[in-house]
């Protein structure tokens, strides 16, 4: 079983949070979006050229991070149960994880890739990423008042916001909503997340420091 992922992406650390809440083994296969020859070897293999990507055979192909959560859901009852039983707690976690990924990481990351230079963005777009980012730390500091996880468990939902809210402390810090730095906090003593910082956090330093950090 690989999963092909890249330690500083967002959508990567989605999926690594969840198979290690899962408690399900994977072969890692880390990809080199940072060069034009990584990003043609793995177009070999996926196309679209997006991580995270999951084998859980040599013919069996399942891209898409939230999907990825979904498979395992479905195929491993251990660990932490990442989607609830019941059509409307279900429903409102998936709608939790649309949410983190529509409204918290994509205009995060063009935040971030347009303050590190990656790519250009009108002031409109820059404008829009902000205003959903600060209707989703309204939505989110209001929904943490009284729980520690985004949908009550700990599930998909947090899987999806956590990776994000790191890199929005660097374009987008969230210190005006307590609860949300309160759950940021509680995230990073969860083993599953602390386990993905042990890896990407280092990278990221690294490259910060050498002005490299795609
Ligand atoms: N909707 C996808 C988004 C995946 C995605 O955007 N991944 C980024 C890294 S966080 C990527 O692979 N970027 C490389 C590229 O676009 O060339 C998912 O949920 O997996």
């Amino acid at each position: 079983m690989k999963l092909y992922y890249n330690p500083l992406s967002t959508y990567s650390q989605k999926t690594l949070i969840a198979f290690y809440e899962k408690e399900v083994a994977f072969k890692p296969e880390l990809v080199d979006l940072s060069s034009p020859e990584g990003k043609a070897a793995y177009a070999k293999i996926y196309p679209i050229g997006k991580v995270p990507l999951f084998k859980p055979s040599d013919d069996h192909m399942i891209p898409e991070s939230t999907i990825i959560i979904e498979y395992l859901e479905s195929h491993h009852a251990s660990g932490t149960r990442l989607i609830p039983d019941g059509a409307d707690a279900a429903r409102q976690v998936r709608f939790m994880d649309r949410m983190s990924d529509l409204y918290l990481n994509n205009p995060a990351v063009t935040l971030l890739f347009e303050r590190l230079g990656f790519s250009k963005h009108s002031e409109e777009e820059l404008a829009k990423a902000s205003k959903y980012l600060h209707i989703t730390f309204d939505h989110f500091n209001q929904r943490l008042a009284n729980q520690d996880w985004l949908c009550g468990a700990f599930s998909m939902a947090d899987c999806a916001a956590i990776p994000a809210l790191f890199y929005c402390q660097v374009v987008a810090p969230f210190t005006d909503y307590p609860n949300i730095v309160r759950y940021h906090e509680r995230a990073r003593q969860r083993p599953s997340y602390a386990k993905v910082m042990a890896e990407f956090v280092p990278i990221w330093e690294g490259r910060l420091a050498q002005g490299n950090v795609s």
